[in-house]
């Protein structure tokens, strides 16, 4: 390791002084109200309460993400490039979300070199993995993995051995860079282990963070390398209280490292309703394909769609808890394909599903929102390159949301955040709580 650590001294000269600002801000507007919320909120999911901080990302109903206050099409034209390349660089976000300040060329050559040093993964985790049976699922690898790895947690041995609070931030710091520099490397053994008869690839040092991990997938032509810079930086951040991100958040709270809060993060990301519906979401268009014997016809997806819905189920990659219109990560995406793979049968498809899919879920009335998430259509692409392994792609989403969820882990550590405890009531206190207030109101 260097002496001096550029990224680590930017990030205390901005984080610290702001751990005082908010002391401040508690002690002047603390009782200031942010919102007041229902029984209904408490019952479905506490969806539209404010209920955390989350510096990194802030989520818009109507616009979509912010990063820093850029939104996904401002990013693609400043964050800095890979050369000869359009999409731009995961460490690019990663530098923006951590110091807030949009990153120049240097500062992402910076942040690469830091993970390539740091990219080392010990023996027992490949151990472990191999202990496993090849048909546990990816995402069940990929969180035991990250919690083998816990062995390593600066944090926790620094903890062990008596820290200071106020060195918190710091041993954070070293854990949090090193998890997602090993991130791509375990992502790359689950993968050949499970799908490339174990042929593992050794790491190039010499490559960014996201075309190396093309590379040790085994994937080395250019386009797979750009859909990889595009689909790690845009899965990134969805601000705090989706479920992965809040996992990470809650679990760190009680000071767990970051290894513990990142695979409990992503046991949350392995849901069908959260990120393992980029898999569902291929499934379903496969079958769709195998029930009307080929590329179906309007008319046959909305038949599909209809029949879905019947049988009790959800339309994989459609809806959002706090979205009310098309996802511009899902836009990402649709440009890339009309860009580079514009004939490609399953991108025709889901465009043809993006436009039977929103009328009829509108038409039901209860779903809030009829629109496409970046789930429907992140599978697609991956195809297209020939990676048709669809219970990995949940994977993928998690190596992006490491650099979200643990760069704000580390804003945790520096701000002092507490452990988180929120009340929780029983059904029977509501009903008496009702009753009670009713009673006060008719004097
Ligand atoms: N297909 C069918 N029904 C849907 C639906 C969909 N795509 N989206 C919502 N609904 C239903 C809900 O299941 C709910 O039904 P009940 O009242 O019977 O329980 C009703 O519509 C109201 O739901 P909502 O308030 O609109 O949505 P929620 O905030 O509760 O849930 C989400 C949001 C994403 C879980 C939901 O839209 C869904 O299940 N979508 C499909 C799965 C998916 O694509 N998830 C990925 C989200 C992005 C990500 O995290 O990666």
């Amino acid at each position: 390791m260097p002496d001096t650590d550029i990224l680590k001294e930017r990030f205390a000269k901005k984080a610290l002084p702001m751990a005082l600002e908010i002391k401040e801000l508690i002690k002047e507007h603390g009782d200031h109200v942010l919102g007041t919320y229902t029984l209904e909120q408490v019952y479905a999911g506490m969806k539209g309460m404010i209920g955390m901080v989350t510096e990194t990302s802030k989520l818009d109903p109507e616009e979509g993400i912010r990063f820093r206050g850029y939104s996904i099409p401002e990013l693609t034209v400043k964050l800095p490039k890979a050369k000869g390349g359009n999409e731009p660089l995961p460490e690019g976000i990663f530098y923006l979300m951590l110091i807030g300040e949009l990153p120049t060329e240097e500062d992402v050559i910076y942040v690469s070199n830091a993970w390539a040093r740091r990219s080392n993964v010990p023996k027992h985790v490949f151990d472990m993995l191999d202990a496993l049976p090849l048909s546990t699922h990816p995402m069940t690898q990929f969180s035991a993995a990250v919690l083998a790895l816990q062995t390593e947690s600066l944090f926790a041995a620094a903890y062990r051995k008596g820290m200071s609070k106020k060195d918190y931030w710091d041993a954070m710091y070293e854990d949090v860079m090193n998890l997602i520099a090993r991130l791509p490397r375990i992502a790359a053994y689950i993968y050949r282990r499970v799908y490339k008869k174990g042929e593992h690839i050794e790491p190039d040092s010499k490559l960014d963070w996201a075309a190396n991990f093309a590379h040790m997938l085994g994937y080395d032509n250019f386009d797979f390398k750009r859909l990889m810079r595009l689909y790690l930086t845009i899965h990134a951040d969805h601000e705090g209280g989706n479920v992965s991100a809040h996992t990470t958040h809650l679990v760190g709270s009680a000071l767990s490292d970051s290894y513990y809060s990142f695979a409990a993060g992503m046991c949350g990301l392995a849901g069908p309703l959260h990120g393992l519906a980029n898999q569902e979401v291929v499934r379903w268009i496969l079958d769709l394909k195998e029930h009307f014997g080929g590329v179906p016809t309007k008319l046959q997806i909305e038949e599909y769609v209809k029949k879905t819905l019947s049988e009790g189920k959800v339309v994989p990659g459609y809806g959002h808890a706090v979205l009310r219109k098309t996802d511009p990560r899902y836009t990402a995406q649709q440009e890339f394909a009309m860009k580079y793979m514009p004939e490609d049968e399953n991108f025709k498809i889901v465009q043809m599903v993006y436009e039977v899919v929103p009328p009829i879920l509108s038409s039901i009335g209860k779903i809030k929102n009829p629109w496409p998430n970046v789930d429907a259509h992140s599978g697609v692409l991956l195809i297209h390159y020939g990676m048709v392994e669809y219970d990995f792609y949940t994977v993928l989403f998690g190596v992006s949301r490491s650099l979200g969820v643990l760069s704000s882990m580390l804003w945790d550590r520096a701000l002092g955040s507490p452990l988180e405890r929120p009340g929780s009531v029983t059904t029977e206190w509501i009903k008496k709580k009702i009753k009670a207030d009713a009673n006060l109101s008719n004097g």
